[in-house]
């Protein structure tokens, strides 16, 4: 078809949809991410492109998220879906950005430059639509799905949704219930369900667990979201709901906010020694913490993963799976050095490390025959590859694997999804939230954002443990660490903020923040 079949789509870009805006925009860690009243016109290109992205996948289903995620309410954002529930492909992220900063009246020819690339034969494209709470998120959906439909589209818009579920939609939808009824009770009904049984399977014998948890929804969908689950789980786990959606949305709350200043969010500070769960803005991410003695305790991705790794590479051994199944763990620059050495020489599971990304750990762990992925901040999940779910499913001895199979979103990381498979694994082995804190102790360590005039100046290596540009900056932070005991620091251009993030490790709390600090300045003085 010729780029006249795109006119009507620039006569729309042109007046309802117009790029009203300079700068450059680029598909970053999570996709398009920045300030609301920015993004019309993206969302309206990404409704071109998924229409196109599903042509290329002879008509599957492509998924587009509307969400900033953890980013303050004022954000928004965009991200692409693939078939298989796992995130843009990332050779289209580069079209993806070509096309979103394209003029108006280059948007034909951007479209047909990526047909003929990809050699993409038209068909008919099928979308489904999701997005967060945020206020500016209705308007800007509407502009994706007048994209859609604008590029003869066919799309399923079904409103507000987790990151996760969208993602859930997809997979369940492409595979024709293969992975899951493709709705929304599907999911909820399919999680649960195996949560359940699971859970019924240690006959009462839960030893210091309780079924109770207090929830910090972040003011968010996952707020949504915890409430139905909550009716599924009623007479099993407890959930007490915090930040529902009352006040603004990650201000002061979510598993953002707790991880990064590591302490309780608004609503939760008096709670003492309760089990308590803290979610992010488009539930994605997740972090427990408790209170002992108004000493604030935190277990982030890193504890997370290693209860995950730990307890299915015992249950792999039990059935006697672990010749034929290699387990592994993939994490970021981000994890704590406590966790990985657990990890590897308490618990003999080989960790790899990626980019930060889900999508970079993502494609590392399919690597393993049982993949287990998680960031420190929370995001994660567990994959098992077809020859593990085969061997699983076929294995009598493997029934806590099979039922813990099903708790699990595999398609991305899913906030509820990870912690119902915490409270499998914690009620199977009867632990207390601190019987779980005391596995490890994690090097003390800080987070903080560094804002200079053009953080792309910063280019890294060695899965961003190493600063490759400007010059000078890797020696001046080596400089840094080697004043402090087990210090360990490196620093890494947000992909959804106008920020450079910095992180630093050392043996005292204090220690830790002034590495932090000089790091900060370091990073100030050479980007001024
Ligand atoms: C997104 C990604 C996460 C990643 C985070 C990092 O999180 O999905 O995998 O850890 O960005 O953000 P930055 O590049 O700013 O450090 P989310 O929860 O916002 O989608």
């Amino acid at each position: 078809m010729s780029s006249s079949r795109w006119t009507a789509a620039v006569e729309a870009a042109l007046g309802s949809h117009p790029r009203k805006v300079e700068g450059k925009i680029s598909y970053g860690t999570a996709g398009f991410r920045t300030k609301a009243d920015l993004l019309d016109h993206v969302m309206y290109r990404m409704g071109l492109l998924a229409t196109i992205r599903s042509w290329a996948k002879e008509g599957q289903n492509i998924g587009v998220m509307i969400t900033a995620s953890h980013n303050p309410e004022g954000d928004n954002g965009v991200k692409l879906v693939d078939p298989a529930g796992e995130m843009l492909e990332f050779s289209w992220e580069a079209l993806a950005t070509d096309l979103a900063n394209a003029a108006d009246n280059d948007i034909p020819a951007e479209l047909e430059g990526i047909i003929a690339k990809c050699g993409i034969t038209e068909t008919q494209g099928n979308i489904i639509v999701g997005r967060d709470t945020r206020k500016s998120s209705p308007a800007l959906a509407q502009a994706v799905l007048d994209g859609i439909k604008a590029a003869g589209g066919n799309a399923t818009d079904i409103g507000i949704v987790t990151t996760p579920q969208l993602h859930y939609m997809v997979v369940a939808t492409n595979t024709k219930g293969g992975y899951g009824e493709p709705s929304l009770e599907g999911y909820y009904g399919k999680l649960t369900g195996a949560f359940k049984q699971f859970l019924a399977g240690l006959d009462g014998k839960f030893g210091n667990y309780t079924p109770k948890i207090e929830f910090d929804g972040a003011n968010g969908v996952g707020a949504a979201a915890m409430v139905e689950f909550a009716k599924h789980l009623e007479g099993v786990l407890e959930v007490k709901m915090h930040n529902s959606g009352a006040g603004i949305l990650n201000s002061g709350c979510g598993a953002d906010f707790v991880k990064v200043s590591q302490s309780a969010p608004e609503g939760l500070k008096e709670t003492n020694d309760a089990r308590c769960v803290a979610v992010d803005g488009d539930a994605d991410r997740v972090v427990y913490f408790y209170q002992k003695n108004g000493v604030f305790n935190l277990l982030d991705g890193d504890k997370i993963a290693t209860l995950i790794a730990g307890y299915i590479g015992e249950l792999v051994k039990q059935a006697g799976l672990q010749d034929q199944i290699k387990l592994g763990l993939v994490q970021t620059a981000y994890a704590n050095g406590s966790s990985t050495d657990y990890i590897v020489n308490k618990l003999g599971v080989p960790v790899a490390c990626a980019p930060t990304g889900v999508k970079h750990l993502h494609h590392k762990a399919l690597e393993y025959d049982i993949g287990v992925y998680f960031e420190a901040n929370g995001h994660g999940t567990v994959i098992f590859s077809d020859k593990a779910q085969q061997l699983i499913r076929s294995t009598e001895s493997a029934v806590k694997l099979q039922q813990i199979i099903d708790v699990i979103n595999q398609t991305v990381g899913d906030a509820i999804s990870d912690m119902l498979l915490v409270e499998c694994i914690l009620a199977a082995r009867g632990w207390s939230v601190e019987d779980w804190m005391v596995q490890y102790t994690d090097l003390p360590n800080k987070l903080m954002k560094a804002s200079v005039r053009d953080r792309t100046l910063i280019t890294t290596k060695d899965a961003e443990r190493q600063v490759v540009t400007p010059e000078g900056l890797q020696d001046k932070i080596n400089f840094a660490v080697a004043k402090y005991n087990k210090g360990r620091s490196f620093v890494r251009p947000s992909g959804t903020e106008d920020v450079v993030r910095v992180y630093a490790e050392a043996d005292t709390k204090q220690a830790a923040d002034d590495l932090a600090n000089d790091v900060v300045n370091i990073v100030k003085e050479m980007l001024a």
